[in-house]
């Protein structure tokens, strides 16, 4: 029943009167994300409720999907507004009507603040709450780390708030983090019949602030101890995380007055840090590039049903990436055996996860039930889209995409997984060019989160959304890209690899170049990288580019010479690192050190020492010029399109942003004047972008190219 005496409140915040009960509806789309509007509505609302004495209680709840996914990300770094959210959540815990949280949905970060300082929760079975201020940079700063301990214990509330990550109604109730779970999918009808029950019983208004898990101070220092020392050696140059702990210690020490001000001023800390910057820029970035031109103008094609051709370490991936997302697959091998290769490669995925316990033996079976194998394309004869992954050659792939022109119904999509070769070529190998689009995995394509949706000229714009919805069903990061040698990552890849080629050869060890590179932020250094991967894989490429590259060019033969020896990495027990027995952690191997000798006197090199410092900055100055190269030649929609695909691909380290945001960082005019100085030595391999050289020329930033509405040049 509404009532009259309503308050007057804002469009992203609905307030009706049911008898004694003032519902409170978020209704800010898309996430009810706690901007400013929000905060001040929050507090008239419960300001009003105060005031009139026909309110006996407050409902929370949000409108759509969700009940709040956080604090609005776009304000920070902004001037900050008033109220504060932390001072919103504090009025709502010091009402003295009930207020109640009924959650569903998303109901993170802000959001489940602002739930913990209400005075009884309630979560729905959508729900899914969390604390995940620390994949931005941050910690929970609007009380989160002063509630939650109080609430769950000091290790529970720190584990959750570490890991960030989501926990459902059922472990949620179990944890203690909500009073109870409901049932259906109505935050408000459900709410609102409990806290009639609520209001039935007489339930005391009852604080968080004074809730008592945190009583056994011993065994709270001890959780905190562990988790201060786990985090100091897992969180690898993260600023935040060892703040969340700092405040959780506040938690502990303090009264929650003061508590809270520690809160704020850590919390202030991890606001100024760059790191925060570059996380919220990823996360924009991730969302911004799971959109295309296509995405908003063309309709997906329906996938029922995929084929894979290629059953080897890639083909296999893929197949699991799918069945993962509940389609069934149609695996092509060219003989029996090769078949049963490709199946085993798949059957060892699901075998490891029932042996780990996080399957059970009927799980996967029914998960293999859909996978099925010929040796005839003519099993793709139904397939809506069909992935090749087959030996990355021209003439290979033009064979097989010629039988798929011969076997695929009309419609189905053709999809190549090469990493290099030139997709309108192999698009002209079939009668429907327009029907053929690269979707370049990355191993293990299961689980690396890149997905390269590469358009040729010719694809269809509803073949590009269609590439696009599924990398959301495979739960991909996608990232749209242009057909050129290597597409964005492994064109730029090919380009900041020889720059670290060259500083060996000019005198580094491929140790202190990895170690280098480590220490930047990376989680393995690029010759520890390649010997993972297998040389022989770049091997191949240079072998195929060879005819095409410019004589002058300088040219490291440091790792074909390995390869010749066929010291591949890893899988042969040496590359340019040593492992014996198996090892999967590289030693220094005297004989690399020589074949590297060798090759100086051969180049006619004079070797010299390189610092940390210098090598990374030859490395990220190369990677960021050839980037600005794939944006100009529009390859790459925007720079974040690049720094998502470098993250996600490549491991730079996500909290620096990317490679672009990275660069916007430390200034553009001194990334151009280092590849100016670099170009002393070396004019041919160090020649700036041309869209730097234009940026630095206009004052401007990558940034400003992120945003097409903005965009000056
Ligand atoms: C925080 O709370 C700090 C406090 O502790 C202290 C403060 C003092 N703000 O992901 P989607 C946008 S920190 C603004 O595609 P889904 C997003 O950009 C916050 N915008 O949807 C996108 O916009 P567009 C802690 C936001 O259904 C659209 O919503 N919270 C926010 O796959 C849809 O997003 C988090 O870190 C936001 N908070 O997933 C949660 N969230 O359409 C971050 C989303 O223009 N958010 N947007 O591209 C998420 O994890 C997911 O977005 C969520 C929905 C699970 C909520």
């Amino acid at each position: 029943m509404n009532s009259a005496a309503d308050p007057q409140l804002i469009p992203q915040l609905i307030a009706q009167r049911h008898d004694d009960i003032l519902l409170v509806t978020i209704n800010n789309p898309p996430v009810n994300a706690l901007g400013v509007d929000v905060r001040r509505g929050l507090l008239d609302a419960i300001d009003a409720a105060e005031r009139d004495p026909a309110v006996a209680a407050v409902l929370l709840v949000g409108a759509g999907r969700n009940f709040i996914g956080g604090a609005d990300i776009r304000e920070f770094g902004l001037p900050p507004q008033e109220p504060r959210l932390p001072d919103v959540c504090d009025r709502i815990e010091a009402s003295s009507k009930l207020v109640v949280a009924a959650v569903h949905g998303a109901t993170l970060g802000g959001g489940l603040e602002m739930a913990l300082a209400a005075h009884y929760r309630l979560a729905l079975p959508s729900a899914k709450l969390g604390l995940p201020e620390v994949h931005l940079g941050l910690l929970p700063g609007a009380g989160g780390t002063q509630r939650t301990p109080r609430l769950i214990g000091a290790g529970t509330a720190l584990e959750l708030m570490l890991s960030g990550r989501h926990v459902d109604a059922a472990e949620a109730l179990a944890l203690g983090l909500v009073d109870r779970v409901g049932t259906g999918e109505d935050a408000a009808a459900a709410g609102l019949a409990w806290v009639r029950e609520l209001l039935a019983e007489g339930a005391p208004v009852r604080r968080t602030r004074d809730a008592g898990a945190l009583a056994d101070r011993a065994a709270q220092q001890g959780a905190i101890d562990a988790a201060r020392a786990t985090t100091a050696k897992k969180a690898r140059g993260l600023f935040s995380p060892l703040k969340i702990v700092d405040a959780v210690q506040a938690a502990l020490d303090l009264p929650f007055e003061a508590g809270m001000v520690r809160e704020r001023e850590l919390f202030v800390e991890c606001l100024d840090s760059p790191q925060r910057a570059g996380l919220v820029h990823a996360f924009f970035a991730e969302r911004e590039t799971a959109k295309s031109p296509e995405t908003a103008a063309a309709r997906p094609r329906p996938i029922a049903k995929v084929g894979v051709v290629g059953g080897g370490t890639m083909g296999a991936g893929i197949a699991v990436a799918l069945l993962d997302a509940g389609l069934p697959v149609t695996m092509i091998e060219r003989d029996d055996a090769a078949l049963a290769r490709g199946r085993a490669n798949v059957a060892k995925v699901y075998d490891s996860h029932v042996a780990k316990g996080r399957l059970t033996a009927a799980a996967c079976e029914a998960v293999l039930a859909r996978w099925s194998g010929s040796t005839a394309y003519d099993a793709l004869a139904d397939a809506d889209l069909v992935i090749e992954a087959v030996f990355e050659e021209m003439a290979v792939k033009e064979a097989v995409f010629a039988e798929l022109d011969r076997v695929c119904k009309r419609g189905a999509v053709l999809a190549t997984n090469t990493s290099y070769l030139d997709i309108d070529r192999i698009a002209a190998a079939t009668s429907r060019p327009q029907d053929v689009i690269g979707l370049h995995f990355f191993s293990p394509a299961n689980i690396m989160k890149l997905l390269e949706i590469v358009v040729a000229a010719k694809t269809a714009p509803d073949v590009v959304a269609t590439a696009f919805a599924l990398a959301r069903s495979l739960r991909k990061t996608p990232v749209r890209a242009g057909v050129c040698d290597g597409f964005i990552g492994n064109r730029m890849l090919a380009v900041y690899r020889q720059a670290a080629d060259h500083v060996m050869e000019d005198g580094a060890s491929p140790q202190q170049i990895d170690r280098a590179i480590r220490a930047f932020g990376y989680p393995i250094g690029p010759y520890e990288m390649a010997d993972l991967a297998g040389n022989d894989i770049g091997w191949a490429t240079r072998k195929r580019r060879a005819p095409t590259r410019d004589p002058r060019a300088r040219y490291v033969q440091i790792a074909d010479r390995l390869c010749e020896r066929g010291w591949f990495g890893q899988k042969t027990g040496r590359g340019f690192y040593l492992y014996p027995d198996g090892a999967r952690t590289g030693t220094p191997d005297p004989e690399v050190q020589a074949v590297i000798d060798a090759e100086r006197v051969r180049a006619g090199v004079t070797p010299r020492s390189f610092t940390d410092e210098e090598i990374v900055r030859r490395y990220l100055a190369a990677m960021v010029n050839e980037g600005a190269n794939v944006v100009h030649e529009k390859i790459a929609l925007r720079p974040l399109d690049v720094d998502v695909t470098l993250v996600h691909g490549y491991g730079f380290p996500r909290h620096l942003g990317g490679p672009m945001k990275y660069a916007d960082t430390v200034g553009l005019p001194n990334i151009l004047a280092d590849i100016r100085a670099f170009a002393q030595e070396d004019p041919l391999f160090w020649r700036p972008s041309p869209l730097l050289v234009e940026l630095v020329e206009r004052g401007h930033d990558f940034e400003s190219l992120n945003h097409p509405e903005t965009q000056t040049i």
